[in-house]
């Protein structure tokens, strides 16, 4: 039980600060002036940012202090959120939103002759993710405040986060994002918790003063880990839950031993090598497998994570009995997945607990989400470089999988072949550690985010795991918050919304079904069709001012924006594209639908093919906007340096969402969602969360192309891409282009490797078989565009159907499936 406060007013006890624009005022006046001293000379908005930002944040640590009184009041079960990303984008904005002080705060400002939109612009992104598992996350933690519910986000602190993505001669170059140069004023350091985390060393064996054999964990090398928390606040609930986020430090003791040998150099470098743990997010989406640091900043979240969750509990718990029923940890997807060996190695080394016991908590509290089905994604570590690294974990997980291959073997007696395909450890030249089998073995839910992602897992990829145990599997069709994604990025949208159905479906998507009795209005589809052209003005202005390209918005919005990848088949954009251009060339512009095309997002920095493609997609546009012929019919642009905050203008500003990877290897996507939400259609395959999209929908109001899952894995075997190119005049004129040059005629051969392959090499993600198919697709959406008022009918209906894809709604299946876990209302502040 928690302990008891002491009985005299303690020094933390302060009257609530008020929510009322003086109140606001007043403490915004005293961080600027006084905290950080500034002046009437002092005209850098940034200092306003950060005045206002200490104020909000004033109003949410109240808040959060509440909340968790009511937590550890409550003893209740928790969820620990265990992520190497969360791509939380801007915070001033979310708090004013969450706090309901949106418009109190825009009037102080006003007030003071300010405006709030220069203000919150002067915020950087916290971008500590690659795209959508880190974004998920997010959304989750917000969803999770939402409804009050206990769970905790854990991830990494990293100095440099996603890098910023700049186009210089149409090439993607990368910068650091030193995101936290100018201050971060949503952390709080919180240096009492500090973990130590352990590398390297050997597993020793000793006698306890009982006589027991015990093992220890010896001569490692250690790192400090130390926790900063930044706030997240539930939707005027007066919740505040906690991301809590670990940065590596040098101890002192590694710096004595070398100061003490007198190399001073040596005890500074070494400090250097501890802390770069944390310097910097790998920004590969698809596992970079084999890197060492990679491996360390894995251990060092679970590790400190796990070793923090057993302190809490031991601060209040004598003993692990209740333990299992009291947590459960998500694993976003593989990359924390050490924390089953590493609270294994807790229960047994650090507390005494036997295998069976320690085994019987961590297989009852761990569950696995995955994120990608694509083989070559699935995580793997060389046993050499674990053992190297994590000695006495090595151990632990060749214990797990001994246990775990005899239970296989009773089940299915002499099946050594079985043995070998389903052992954690891949035998071979080099043996690996397979992360996601450990995961499955230890977890006791495992769920795909998508209906067809999930069922794939089980039928494909972990196909014999599911045989083994079906009941742990499950699906969570993921979600976006419709705060940060409909409220916020669409405050115009929002007010026609709340004015016609009220304001409960912030909380309630569902309620936008409302939406529909109004579909049919033609009053109410003047004003949507308003409210979009007002949002496409805000989107053509960012398209200008980061593209040097002008939109104009009367021109249908056409916007695929996500990472580069062959899989996601920006390719098979541009593709039509250059159809559309080779189009207007020849003159076949008979009844045409001017379209602005916008392509954003980042490559991999390794990934040679992916920065080929959006150099392909810079110099297509160059050439087809500066050619006088497309003046009122086409116009295309890459949008540099994708990101969160560019989503919230982009999402309402566009008309249709370029949803078109290959059948089966697009998880879920979320980008479709924040899309659909904000009146867009979608052209796109039968992939992910598309599906569900289409049947929430309506098959009328979605715009389907392509092969499906089946129909892809029948034709490979017998795939010609060069003869469906050679039976297609348009593709053939358009690989021509590509293949004579045109798009890069004083850059000899750069585009060869796409032409290659697309041809030669087999076109893997079916680019070719595809293509006629969406160009005819297309075409009808270019028709549909042309009716308006049908197309205003159909977005709205897009809306309406939207409230499936709330994150609040994939939370509270989590919750009511996996997790297990009691809303518990914050303590109002008064
Ligand atoms: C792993 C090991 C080493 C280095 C990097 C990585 C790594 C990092 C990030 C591997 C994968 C990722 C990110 C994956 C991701 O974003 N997947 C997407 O997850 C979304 C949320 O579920 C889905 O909607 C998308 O379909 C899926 O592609």
């Amino acid at each position: 039980m928690m302990k008891k406060p002491p009985a005299t007013p303690i020094l933390a006890d302060l009257p609530p600060l008020s929510l009322d624009a003086d109140s606001l005022a007043l403490d915004f006046r005293r961080y600027f002036g006084h905290t950080l001293g500034r002046d009437k000379y002092c005209t850098s908005p940034h200092y306003l940012y950060t005045s206002l930002a200490l104020a909000l944040r004033d109003r949410l640590v109240e808040r959060w202090k509440n909340t968790q009184y009511a937590y550890d009041e409550a003893d209740g079960k928790r969820t620990y959120y265990l992520s190497l990303e969360f791509l939380m984008g801007r915070s001033l904005s979310n708090a004013m939103l969450n706090l309901g002080i949106t418009d109190t705060a825009a009037q102080v400002m006003q007030n003071f002759g300010l405006a709030m939109e220069e203000i919150a612009e002067k915020e950087h992104d916290a971008g500590l993710g690659n795209g959508g598992l880190g974004r998920l996350a997010a959304c989750f933690l917000d969803s999770c405040a939402t409804l009050q519910l206990p769970v905790m986000g854990y991830g990494i602190r990293y100095d440099y986060g996603m890098f910023r993505q700049l186009i210089e001669d149409g090439y993607q170059v990368e910068e650091p994002d030193h995101w936290l140069r100018d201050g971060n004023p949503w952390e709080l350091e919180r240096p009492e918790f500090t973990q130590r985390v352990q590398f390297g060393g050997r597993t020793e064996y000793y006698q306890d003063n009982h006589g027991r054999l015990c093992v220890r964990w010896a001569d490692t090398h250690n790192v400090m880990a130390v926790p900063f928390d930044v706030p997240v606040p539930g939707y005027r609930n007066d919740t505040v839950n906690t991301l809590r986020l670990w940065k590596a430090a040098a101890t002192d003791e590694f710096n004595l031993d070398e100061f003490n040998a007198g190399s001073y150099a040596d005890a500074v470098a070494a400090k250097n090598a501890a802390e770069h743990i944390t310097m910097v997010l790998y920004p590969n989406d698809a596992s970079e497998n084999g890197k060492e640091l990679r491996l360390r900043q894995q251990y060092f979240l679970a590790s400190a994570s796990m070793q923090d969750v057993l302190r809490q509990w031991l601060r209040n718990h004598g003993n692990f009995d209740r333990f299992a029923d009291k947590h459960c940890f998500q694993l976003n997807d593989t990359h924390p997945t050490c924390v089953v060996a590493e609270l294994m190695r807790l229960l047994m080394d650090e507390h005494d607990l036997d295998w069976e016991r320690a085994w019987a908590i961590t297989s009852r509290t761990m569950a696995y989400t995955n994120h990608t089905l694509l083989p070559e994604a699935l995580e793997k570590w060389p046993v050499r470089m674990f053992r190297t690294l994590l000695p006495r974990l090595l151990d632990i997980i060749f214990e797990i999988n001994a246990r775990f291959l005899t239970e296989v073997s009773r089940r299915w007696p002499n099946d050594h072949e079985r043995l070998s395909r389903m052992s954690i450890i891949e035998e071979g030249g080099e043996p690996h550690v397979r992360m996601a089998y450990l995961a499955i073995v230890a977890s006791f839910s495992v769920n795909g985010v998508a209906e067809l992602h999930s069922r794939l897992l089980q039928q494909s990829l972990f196909r014999e795991f599911y045989e083994l145990w079906p009941r742990k599997f499950n699906n969570k069709t993921n979600g976006v918050t419709p705060r940060r994604w409909l409220s916020w990025s669409n405050p115009r949208l929002a007010k026609l919304i709340t004015g016609t159905i009220g304001d409960g479906w912030t909380t309630d998507l569902k309620q936008l079904q409302k939406l529909t009795a109004h579909a049919g209005k033609p009053e109410f589809r003047a004003r949507w069709r308003e409210v979009k052209q007002e949002n496409k003005l805000l989107l053509a202005a960012l398209v200008e001012a980061d593209c040097a390209v002008s939109f104009d918005p009367d021109f249908l919005f056409d916007v695929q924006v996500k990472r580069i990848h062959e899989y996601k088949r920006q390719l098979l954009n541009v593709l039509h594209v250059i159809h559309l251009y080779d189009r207007i060339k020849r003159g076949d512009t008979a009844e045409w639908t001017p379209r602005c095309v916008l392509i954003g997002g980042k490559a991999a920095p390794g990934y040679a093919l992916a920065k080929t493609i959006i150099k392909l997609i810079s110099n297509v546009a160059h050439v087809v906007n500066s050619d006088p012929a497309t003046a009122d019919l086409l116009r295309v642009a890459f949008l540099p340096d994708y990101r969160v905050s560019a989503m919230e203008v982009i999402c309402a500003g566009t008309d249709l969402s370029e949803q078109v990877s290959t059948a089966g290897k697009e998880a879920s996507g979320t980008g479709n969602m924040k899309f659909m939400m904000n009146g867009a259609l979608t052209i796109g395959t039968l992939d992910g969360a598309n599906i569900e999209i289409r049947e929430e929908a309506g098959d009328e109001n979605f715009f389907l192309f392509g092969l499906t899952t089946e129909e892809v894995e029948v034709l490979r075997p017998d795939y010609n891409p060069e003869a469906v190119i050679a039976a297609d005049e348009d593709l053939y004129r358009v690989m021509e282009l590509l293949r004579r040059g045109h798009f890069n005629r004083f850059e000899p051969g750069i585009f060869d490797p796409i032409v290659d392959t697309l041809t030669q090499h087999g076109d893997y993600w079916m680019v070719a078989a595809d293509f006629r198919h969406y160009v005819d697709v297309q075409q009808q959406v270019a028709r549909a565009y042309r009716d308006q008022d049908n197309w205003t009918r159909m977005s709205i209906l897009n809306t309406a159907a939207s409230g499936k894809f709330s994150s609040d709604r994939t939370i509270q299946e989590y919750n009511a499936e996996i997790w297990g876990l009691q809303a518990i209302p914050a303590l109002k502040i008064a």
